[in-house]
């Protein structure tokens, strides 16, 4: 090997590890930026936004949607329950008495909070998050 070579040879290996480094770098750059977009955001409008009665228990007690987004609460329960908003809701709203299999719907077109409960059974609770 000529005497320039044995110099140059051990040059560009540096070289090669400084650009591989740098490629690592830009990889592991990007990744919290992907991260950051994989923030939980309420189901989109349309989706399923189902919550259940069971056990005199609204399932989910909260629930997060977006405006435009229509909420169907089904009974499950052999006995009767009712949707009937509390007195901070933005929109009252008032179901019929549900049997069991029987189902209610609203769709909600404004931002708020929506607390809810049952009128029959009053200690029975939940809330509608509507975000625009
Ligand atoms: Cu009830």
């Amino acid at each position: 090997m000529p005497a320039h070579a044995r110099l140059l040879f051990p040059a560009a290996c540096i070289i090669l590890l400084i650009l591989a480094g740098s490629f690592a770098g830009c990889t592991s750059n990007t990744g919290p930026v992907t991260t950051g977009d994989a923030t939980p955001v309420p189901a989109a409008a349309g989706g399923t936004n189902a919550v259940t009665i069971r056990d005199f228990t609204f399932s989910p007690a909260t629930i997060t949607v977006r405006t435009g987004t229509t909420v169907t609460w089904t009974n499950q329960d052999g006995a009767a329950h009712t949707i009937v908003s509390d007195a901070g809701s933005p929109v009252a709203f008032t179901s019929d008495s549900l049997a069991n299999g029987a189902s209610y719907q609203i769709t909600f077109t404004q931002a708020g909070t929506y607390p809810y409960h049952c009128s029959i059974h009053p200690n029975m609770k939940g809330t509608v998050v509507v975000q625009s």
